[in-house]
């Protein structure tokens, strides 16, 4: 099943691909940007199908306007790092910037922000909550940045602990939270009809501890109900002495086997991720109201993921899939095909050149992610696939997947990866093909069912929608 996944990234590209000569030259105006921050929001969002019980209604009704990228990942799984490089496009190991405890700002010079780049080009760049790591910014990257004077991120007197370690203390309104405050804020610039386009960066703060929430939000997921993540107790014994230092088996997990407060703080993190969605409803509200909704790009992402007892391990700050996998989503109208579903990897460096390029803006040359956007080249040139991936792989695209069906093509591509331009291929004909080209060429074979797929590839027809809900 190596296949799939590449076909899939392929043809949500193809996806995204074919309509950005739309978004490109029919829009006639530059695109607004809502950009969603979310923090420590893991996999378990309804449409994901990584844990049944969570209900997340708004997140999954904007998956289902774009893409949802299934398999992406951050720099760096804690916030402050994972956030400075996803903003300044600077890989972590060139920057050093690799602890909570060590604040971007020593790494990151001022001027390279992704909001820098939509500042300079003449956007009203408007920032709120949680971007940068404890709300922090420089302010020459942003035209205005939400106060935090007289909010409370988490509800005033809330203890950290408060639906972790210890049961639920507070009586919280949806409005005692920061968040709210900060949606407010971001739904008032969405509701201007300024003459300038656009850049919003909504920074929230949940679900981030604490896990304190109105109990109305707790009230939909009753304790009795809630089942634990897929968990082994073996899982450390066969890993080496630093993986288990890693786990920190001794930390809480201890403290959650002896309290018995497992299923309670699930409980809590799906109450909070709840409250999450629901502020989230409320922009895309917004956002549909305000007469806007057909030429503003969205992404949204979770700086990373997070741990409930796998592992014997919790929060993040751990290499395993769980605390390094995170949510991303991308609306782009026009460009994106609604209810796409990507499960190529790709990490969190893609989304500053993608949404540069997604509006029409160059790339800094300091950024060292790639594009997840293939240029609509392959539509209009009418190219034959093999040309359309070399001419990708020129552009810089993150990976070239192309898919061979007849001998003559696969002779043309064998001749392209001779002359190092493409670097990835997935071909039918798997023996002879394994023979001529040896390790240049990744070989899968292609299951018949996917035969109609690459025939529309090779007619230059998107083919995500054959694959919906696959
Ligand atoms: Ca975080």
């Amino acid at each position: 099943m190596r296949l799939l996944p590449g076909i899939l990234f392929f043809s949500a590209m193809i996806g995204v691909a074919e309509a950005a000569d739309t978004q490109a030259t029919s829009a006639g105006s530059t695109p607004n940007v809502l950009f969603i921050a979310v923090d420590d929001l893991n996999h378990w969002i309804g449409h994901l199908g990584r844990n049944p019980q969570t209900k997340t209604p708004n997140l999954d009704r904007l998956a289902a306007r774009g893409v949802t990228f299934t398999s992406a990942y951050c720099a760096v799984p804690a916030c402050n790092p994972s956030r400075a490089a996803l903003m300044s496009g600077l890989r972590p190991w060139n920057t050093a910037c690799y602890a909570n405890g060590d604040f971007w700002t020593n790494h990151i010079e001022e001027g390279l922000g992704l909001s820098a780049v939509f500042l300079g080009a003449g956007y009203h760049v408007a920032g709120a909550g949680k971007i940068y790591h404890s709300d922090s910014y420089y302010p020459s990257e942003w035209t205005e940045y939400m106060s935090k004077e007289g909010f409370s991120a988490h509800g005033q007197g809330v203890d950290k602990n408060e639906g972790f370690h210890q049961p639920l203390a507070h009586d919280l309104k949806d409005e005692d939270l920061g968040d709210w405050q900060t949606v407010n804020w971001c739904i008032e610039r969405l509701q201007r009809q300024d003459e300038k386009p656009c850049f919003i960066a909504c920074g929230l703060h949940k679900p981030h501890l604490p896990f304190a929430v109105p109990r109305k939000y707790y009230d939909m997921f009753p304790l009795e109900t809630i089942a634990l993540p897929p968990y082994r107790e073996d899982d450390l014994e066969d890993l080496p002495p630093a993986g288990v230092r890693m786990a920190k088996p001794e930390g809480d997990h201890a403290k959650f086997l002896k309290s018995g407060r497992w299923t309670a703080a699930i409980q809590s993190y799906l109450a909070t991720v709840a409250y999450t969605d629901m502020n989230i409803g409320r922009l895309l509200d917004a956002l549909d109201k305000s007469g806007h909704r057909d030429d503003t790009i969205i992404v949204l992402w979770g700086d990373h993921g997070w741990h409930f007892g796998e592992k014997h391990h919790w929060r993040k700050f751990a290499l395993w899939e769980e605390a390094t996998r995170a949510p991303l989503f991308w609306v782009a109208p026009g460009v994106t095909e609604p209810g796409g579903v990507c499960r190529r990897t790709v990490d969190f460096m893609t989304i500053y050149p993608t949404l540069c390029e997604l509006a029409g803006l160059p790339v800094p040359k300091h950024v060292e992610g790639k594009s997840v956007v293939i240029i609509d080249d392959i539509v209009s040139t009418g190219g034959s696939l093999v040309e359309a991936a070399a001419l990708l792989l020129d552009r810089g695209a993150v990976e070239v997947v192309a898919v061979i069906t007849h001998p003559i093509l696969a002779g043309e591509a064998v001749a392209k990866v001779e002359k190092g331009r493409l670097e990835t291929l997935f071909v039918t004909d798997t023996v002879p093909l394994r023979e001529e080209v040896g390790s240049k060429i990744k070989v899968c074979s292609v299951a018949p069912m996917f035969g109609a797929a690459i025939d529309a590839i090779n007619r230059n027809r998107s083919v995500s929608k054959l694959f919906d809900g696959g």
